[in-house]
């Protein structure tokens, strides 16, 4: 048997919590159009014959403006200790940018193999662009390979997988079969909803969003999960935005978090959400921890 842990690193956006859904083959951490969605080192496990690979999604490395900012690139960079390779993905829309190669240059400094990584092949109008991306990219360090994919269209996707197998040292399985990532129930709830808010807001508010999960439990009537949660903003004047007129923003978003939750615990699901205000939360280490970061 061989197993290892992988390590996916790049710029906020660039698409590495969809490379790790698609590779594990189930959503184990969010996605969302806005950059700095990831927040937690997320593991998403792939299982297959005498193979097991770890994939540690993180945070986007970017240049941080608040304490939760420096926390996200110190959760990036301690991932790249104690991994058997690393995933360095770029986005192909974007193009390779100085962030890029300042993370680029943070890998140099690392002993593991490192694959660079150009994703959304499929929005970037043809290989005949993608080949100059992909020089860029291939010119930014000492990369044991360079790999055009689509994250979304899983185009690349199963090659990638090949060539990290092929890497993989003798080793034992770390997590049980069925387990797809390390996740509590609590986290995936609270993850699950921030991306419904996350998606629902526009400009700075994504950002100022924090989701716990208080309450999860069996519900009154049988075979019903009952979960309370409070969606946290960090200025007074987010609270109606996020609730809404008349609450119905705030409905809105727990819908469409609870479609999602259904399937994911195999049960119905109760849920009421509460907004709250945690005043500069972003910027104030107790309160980070407090809500979990
Ligand atoms: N067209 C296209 N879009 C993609 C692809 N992969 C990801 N995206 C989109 O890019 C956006 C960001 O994807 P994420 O997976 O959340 O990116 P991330 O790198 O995890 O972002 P952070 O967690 O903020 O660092 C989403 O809108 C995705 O749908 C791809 O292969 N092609
Ligand atoms: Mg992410």
């Amino acid at each position: 048997m061989r197993s290892g842990f992988v390590a996916v690193v790049g710029r906020p956006n660039v698409g590495k919590s969809t490379l790790v859904n698609a590779i594990v083959g189930q959503k184990v951490a969010i996605t969302t159009p806005v950059p700095q969605t990831t927040r937690h080192a997320v593991r998403g496990v792939l299982h297959s014959d005498d193979l097991q690979v770890v994939f540690v999604d993180t945070p986007g490395m970017h240049k941080p403006k608040t304490v939760l900012g420096s926390r996200l690139n110190a959760i990036a960079r301690g991932s790249l200790a104690d991994v058997d390779l690393i995933l360095f993905l770029v986005d192909g829309v974007a193009g390779v940018g100085q962030g890029d190669r300042f993370i680029a240059e943070l890998l140099r400094d690392t002993p593991t193999p490192v694959f660079a990584v150009l994703n959304k092949i499929d929005a970037t109008g043809g290989a005949k662009r993608d080949l100059p991306q992909l020089q860029r990219l291939a010119a930014l360090g000492d990369f044991a390979e360079v790999v055009p994919l689509s994250a979304t269209t899983r185009r690349g996707v199963d090659g990638l997988v090949a060539l990290i197998a092929d890497r993989m040292p003798d080793g034992p399985p770390y997590f049980p079969p069925e387990q797809v990532s390390d996740q509590t129930p609590e986290q995936l709830v609270a993850e699950i909803i921030r991306e419904k808010v996350i998606v629902a807001m526009r400009e700075e508010v994504p950002h100022s969003i924090a989701v716990v999960t208080d309450e999860l439990g069996p519900g009154e009537s049988e075979g019903v999960v009952a979960i309370q949660a409070t969606v946290y903003v960090e200025r007074d004047s987010q609270k109606g935005i996020v609730i809404g007129r008349g609450g119905t923003m705030l409905a809105d978003i727990g819908a469409r978090a609870r479609a999602e939750l259904e399937p994911a615990l195999g049960s119905r699901v109760w849920l009421e959400l509460r907004v709250k205000l945690s005043k500069e939360w972003q910027r104030d280490p107790k309160k980070l921890e407090r809500l979990g970061y």
